[in-house]
């Protein structure tokens, strides 16, 4: 934002693209989570894929950008998937993106659409498959596959040999994808693998999508990265690419920590942010253009320790303030910066729409379209949370394992 600039320019330029920006929250996010140490349980969550939807119908009203809720097969398995997407729709929520897991099973221990043998490979596959079903009844455009494939010790596969499977599985699942929907290819630098993870960074997801099809694209978990490593960098060649499918967002300290979305490094989401909101408005590159307006934006986390509605809302209103800076960043002067070799200039355009402190900003959007202006304060002063711990006594709560 330029100095001269008044509140309601500001909102002007901002509040349109902000209330276009959907949110997906995850049905893991709202179960009971932990690491491979403990789990510790928390009264009032979620026991079944019904209520999870009911959660993230939840902060979906608090938020009005939540609008879509990921399920994670097997987890989320129910008998009537058109019933629990009906479920969803009578909430003002839609079933999004169908994670597939083909890391808890025994037979997964040598990978899964990697693995030596063809029979375990098949039993993977038609897990996809089923996946892809389960879209069609839930109208979901994004089917996810994020593989635990990998190797311990040097010699034990071969990376070639692994990498071909991988390609001629995904080859077989991707004529099942519904019509219109995308397979998400997530990468992972390394866990549970040690030695060597068969999707392990965006160049290696990339060149098997490649392999696969128009409709196989990248998903970058901010999460999955090396430390330094430049995330935003590897956006702007997907977005390039046409190659960029969506986000799991989270942040983190070290490894895959899931933590809430810019409780860490908010200045990296920011950037993120605006490399996608500038491929938005770039004439001159109809791919990333394109490719920036169809990206999703999910988070992926588990809340271990916090409770995990609020932690939710909060996550959504990071990337809300996060989106609403890059919104501000005035592309003119950047371009004339950059194209004047002016270095300092370039970055204090950038950073001074990061400094802006936009949350005044976001509260007069919410009420815009009424809203809470604080929708974390909302559900707190709210009798939500009790209601659940009410409600939800009996059965057995939803655990990530
Ligand atoms: C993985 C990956 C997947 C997520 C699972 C729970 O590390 O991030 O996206 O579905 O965890
Ligand atoms: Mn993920």
């Amino acid at each position: 934002m330029t100095t001269l600039e008044t509140r309601a320019d500001a909102l002007a330029r901002v509040a349109p693209a902000l209330h276009r920006l959907e949110i997906e929250t995850p049905s893991w996010g709202y179960g009971n989570s932990g690491t491979r140490f403990k789990v510790f349980p928390q009264p009032g969550v979620p026991r079944d894929p019904f209520e999870k939807v009911e959660d993230a119908a939840t902060v979906g009203r608090y938020t009005g950008v939540a609008k879509s809720i990921a399920l994670h097969i097997p987890w989320d398995m129910v008998d009537d998937f058109s019933a629990l997407a009906a479920f969803a729709r009578e909430r003002g929520v839609r079933i999004g993106g169908i994670n597939s897991n083909t890391f808890q099973d025994e037979d997964y221990k040598l990978g899964s659409l990697c693995h030596p043998s063809a029979g375990v490979r098949a039993k993977a596959i038609a897990h996809v498959l089923q996946c892809c079903e389960i879209a069609q009844h839930t109208s979901s455009a994004v089917v996810k596959v994020w593989l635990g494939d990998g190797s311990n010790y040097p010699g034990q596969d071969d990376f070639r040999a692994r990498r071909k499977r991988l390609i001629d599985a995904l080859k077989e699942i991707y004529p099942a994808l519904p019509a219109g929907a995308r397979m998400l290819l997530e990468y992972k630098f390394y866990e549970p693998a040690f030695y060597h993870t068969d999707v392990q960074d965006w160049g290696q997801a990339l060149t098997v999508c490649q392999h696969v099809g128009e409709r196989a694209q990248v998903c970058v978990d901010t999460g999955h990265h090396a430390m330094g490593v430049n995330i935003e960098q590897i956006v702007a060649y997907l977005l390039q690419e046409g190659r960029l499918g969506g986000f799991d967002l989270n942040d983190r300290k070290y490894g895959d920590g899931d933590l809430m979305v810019g409780s860490l490094d908010p200045y990296q989401l920011f950037r993120i942010c605006q490399g996608l909101v500038k491929a938005m408005q770039d004439a001159a590159d109809p791919v990333a253009r394109r490719c920036a307006e169809e990206t999703v934006y999910m988070l992926d986390q588990s809340h271990n320790i916090e409770p995990k509605v609020p932690a939710m809302i909060r996550s959504v209103m990071n990337l809300q303030e996060a989106f609403a800076k890059a919104l501000l960043v005035d592309l003119d002067a950047l371009g004339r910066a950059q194209s004047d070799g002016d270095v300092l200039e370039a970055n204090r355009v950038l950073k001074d729409a990061y400094d802006t402190d936009v949350r005044p900003l976001l509260a007069a959007c919410r009420a815009e379209i009424g809203l809470p202006e604080d929708p974390y304060r909302a559900y707190l002063a709210s009798d939500e949370q009790q209601r659940r711990v009410d409600s939800r006594v009996g059965g057995v709560a939803a655990s990530w394992k």
